[in-house]
């Protein structure tokens, strides 16, 4: 297969925690490559927009105010099958409902501040990609 691209957030409940290089590392370790990432800031417009598709959910203003409550680490990581194997290495979006070995069960305080973010399609990774990253600074 060939390789893949899939954006990434480590959420402001992990880089509050200094979780950054241990949810990294679980990254690489399964093979995802780390080919842009930037730690930033997200200001209420950015973090609306990038949950937009939630904007009808009770809890999209609770997840707003979350994403914008600590810097974030967004990052593009490349790999095969980049996706589905972020996803899996993610976990459930309830930590409570996670595998033991995902990053959500090992780092995740709550279904909310559940330390990262993974596209969820190729498609919308492509999306999501170019909304935090110019091409130019994806670097394989
Ligand atoms: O793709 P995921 O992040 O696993 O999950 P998602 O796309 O369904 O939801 C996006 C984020 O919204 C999720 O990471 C945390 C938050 N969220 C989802 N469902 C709930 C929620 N937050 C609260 N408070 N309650 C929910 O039921």
């Amino acid at each position: 297969m060939a390789k893949e691209r899939t954006l990434s957030i480590i959420k402001p409940d992990a880089t509050r925690r200094n979780l950054t290089g241990k949810i990294n590392a679980v990254f690489e370790d399964a093979g995802l490559s780390i080919v842009a990432q930037k730690r930033m800031q997200l200001t209420p417009a950015q973090a609306g927009a990038f949950y937009a598709v939630h904007k009808e959910r009770p809890f999209y203003n609770d997840l707003v105010s979350f994403m914008i409550s600590g810097p974030v680490v967004v990052q593009v990581l490349e790999g095969e099958n980049a996706v589905a194997k972020n996803r899996d290495v993610m976990g459930a979006t309830d930590p409570k409902k996670a595998e033991a070995h995902t990053i959500r069960a090992q780092f995740a305080e709550s279904i909310e501040a559940n330390s990262v973010h993974g596209s969820d399609s190729a498609e919308n990774a492509a999306n999501e990609i170019s909304f935090f990253f110019a091409e130019t600074e994806i670097l394989p």
